[in-house]
Order: C-alpha cells, then sequence, then structure tokens
C-alpha cells in the first residue's frame, strides 16, 4: 500500500489527527474489567454507554524500519469516581518501545513490568518513553477536558490486550476532591 501522504498535523482546535488514515472509538461497553466497579461500568454501557476515547491513526507497511503514530483523545469521566482511562496493553514484540508527547489536559501513564508499577505525569509538553517491554495505560485525572497526546512506535510492535489479564496494572486511579489519588491495583 502507498502511503497516503508524507506528513500529518496535530489539529488543536478539533483534538485530531489531520491525514490521518484510521480511526477507533471505545466506548465503555468495549472496557470490560478495566475499573473495579464492574457492575457498575456494565450498567453505564447499557444506558448512556459514553465514549471512553478516540484514536487517530496513520498507517504504515507493518514491516521492519517503519513507524506507526497516532493521536488518543481521552475525555474527562469516571466509573464510580475511578477516572476513564485507555484498556492498555503489551505490544506483542517484546523489544520495541513508544514515545507518547502529550499535546493537551492532564493524566497518568502507567507502565507495568512483572510486579513493578511506574507512573509519569502527563501534562502538555511532557515526552514519555516507554522502554521495550513495560505494559502502558493512560488515565484522564482531570474532569476539565480531554487528555490528548500523540504516540509514535515500531509498526511490527502489535498490541496484546490479554497480557494485562494476567499482568494486570498494580495501580488504579481515582477522583479526589480537585486532584487524583493512586490506589492499589488488583
Ligand atoms: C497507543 C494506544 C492508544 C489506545 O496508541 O494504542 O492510546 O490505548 P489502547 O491501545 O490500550 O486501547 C499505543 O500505545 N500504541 O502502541
Ligand atoms: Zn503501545
Amino acid at each position: 500500500k502507498i502511503p497516503a501522504g508524507f506528513f500529518t498535523a496535530f489539529d488543536r482546535q478539533n483534538s485530531l489527527l489531520y491525514n490521518a488514515d484510521d480511526y477507533e472509538e471505545r466506548k465503555l461497553s468495549d472496557l470490560q474489567g478495566c475499573f473495579v466497579a464492574e457492575e457498575i461500568r456494565h450498567q453505564m454501557a447499557l444506558q448512556e454507554n459514553k465514549t471512553v476515547y478516540r484514536v487517530y491513526k496513520k498507517t504504515a507497511p507493518l514491516v521492519a524500519g517503519e513507524l506507526l503514530q497516532a493521536v488518543t483523545v481521552l475525555f474527562p469521566g469516571t466509573v464510580n469516581g475511578e477516572f476513564f482511562m485507555t484498556r492498555g496493553h503489551y505490544h506483542i514484540h517484546p523489544k520495541c518501545a513508544e514515545i507518547f508527547f502529550c499535546l493537551g489536559g492532564r493524566g497518568l501513564l502507567l507502565l507495568q513490568k512483572g510486579n513493578e508499577t511506574k507512573w509519569v505525569e502527563m501534562k502538555p509538553d511532557v515526552i514519555a518513553y516507554i522502554p521495550a517491554g513495560w505494559g502502558h495505560r493512560t488515565v484522564n485525572t482531570s474532569l476539565a477536558g480531554p487528555l490528548v497526546f500523540i504516540a509514535f512506535w515500531p509498526a511490527v510492535a502489535g498490541q496484546n490486550y490479554q497480557r494485562r489479564l494476567k499482568e494486570p496494572f498494580g495501580k488504579r486511579v481515582f477522583q479526589a476532591d480537585r486532584s487524583y489519588v493512586i490506589g492499589d491495583g488488583d
């Protein structure tokens, strides 16, 4: 497949990636097992079923050396006081790292490797590095607006969404007054 173009641009006004050629939307109904209050998430999914995040991707050939990019827009909200988050994943290829560049909002990037959990505060202009082998999930810690970031990663990385069930994120992030608290995971 011939690439659609040689550039993308972050459209700040509309919070999307100009020239993206792939799009994904995750609603509460897609986030089974992510929140402590699973039954409440289920009920919320049956009712309003809010969009939790959107991902605008620029595709590339899935071969060694190529890079993928995507803008994630993670909306504000909670499930019973636990902030909206992405599903989170480990890369299938054990040697593939990733970079997140925060474009807007406030949040946390949770990193997981074995029993070790780390986190990076995300705010505009923070560039987070996810070393190869670390599971990663983002959390929007502000109810004032979306957490927006662009990610760059090797095209051969692949995403494993099952492994987080066996090697879960060790921390959870909850609403507290006008801020957040980090609690223990499962
Ligand atoms: C990101 C994520 C994106 C959505 O582009 O895919 O933020 O999160 P989930 O994939 O966990 O649903 C990335 O890490 N790519 O590799
Ligand atoms: Zn990733």
